[in-house]
């Protein structure tokens, strides 16, 4: 059977993440409620927005996977669709979460990381940093770190002399747009207290049973309360959440402005 619309040209595909993506599971629940009779491709963070370049360099219709903050909507005219049953949740937050004992093992490390707290429009100076062809994420966050030092300093506790951390934190991260700038951001604040640091990519359910289980410190990348509320509920007892990071995230699916239709509902006809 045909999938897709007639009216789109989208030929019955949303481009999709990497499968643990809370994102794709909502996905999943969004074709079920809305009755779509759609495929989701699973990929990554880049090669949707691959796949969202090319749709667009040729006009063509695309549905992606998506969310914000992203550099994607400074690159691109996009909007999300609307989701007259609220599938995709209101507007979140991310928090901040430790492994069980990282408090007691390295407490500055852990005090900084419990203040870290930044705004939508922060994360996004960092992330348009890293869509700029030839520049590293940890360059750009050592960069955006020494701009913006006066920020900084209210994170590291009181009387904490720079330079004199000692020993390696270890950041877990999936490896979206978001996560990649603040994972490389917390880490250079980190190598500024004097702390080595080791940056773990890990898939999204690698990333909550690693800190659940140890296997790594902290992590900046916990979506809440919609997006990550299966990882989180059956991870809670054995985490320590140090609350959030950013307020203000949203998800949902994604076109280019061009495309004439406005809502989920529409995706059909
Ligand atoms: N995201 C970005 C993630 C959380 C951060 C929306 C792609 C997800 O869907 O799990």
């Amino acid at each position: 059977a045909d999938k897709g619309g007639n009216k789109n040209q989208v030929v019955g595909k949303i481009i999709g993440i990497d499968p643990g993506a809370g994102i794709m599971s909502t996905t999943e629940t969004a074709l079920e409620e809305y009755d779509l009779n759609y495929d989701i491709v699973a990929g990554s963070g880049a090669t949707m927005t691959a796949a969202l370049g090319d749709a667009i360099e040729s006009e063509k219709w695309i549905v992606v996977t998506g969310w914000a903050p992203h550099w994607k909507f400074n690159k691109w005219d996009l909007k999300f669709l609307d989701d007259p049953k609220g599938i995709y949740g209101e507007t979140e937050q991310v928090n901040t979460i430790a492994r069980k004992g990282f408090k007691e093992d390295m407490p500055e490390a852990y005090a900084f990381m419990d203040a870290f707290h930044w705004d939508p429009a922060d994360i996004q100076q960092v992330m348009l940093m890293n869509a700029e062809k030839g520049t590293t994420p940890a360059g750009n966050a050592k960069k955006w770190v020494e701009d913006n030092m006066d920020r900084v300093q209210e994170w590291i506790p009181e009387g904490f002399e720079m330079g004199s951390g000692q020993g390696t934190v270890k950041l877990g991260y999936v490896e979206w747009a978001g996560e990649i700038a603040s994972t490389n951001v917390v880490s250079e604040v980190l190598k500024k207290m004097g702390y080595e640091t080791d940056l773990l990519p890990l898939g999204a359910a690698a990333m909550w049973q690693g800190v659940a289980e140890g296997e790594f410190d902290v992590m900046t990348s916990a979506w809440l309360p919609t997006t990550h509320k299966a990882y989180y509920d059956k991870r809670e007892a054995d985490i320590d959440d140090l609350g959030e990071n950013m307020k203000g995230t949203r998800i949902g699916l994604v076109v280019p402005k061009y495309v004439t239709i406005d809502s989920i509902e529409e995706l059909n006809e």
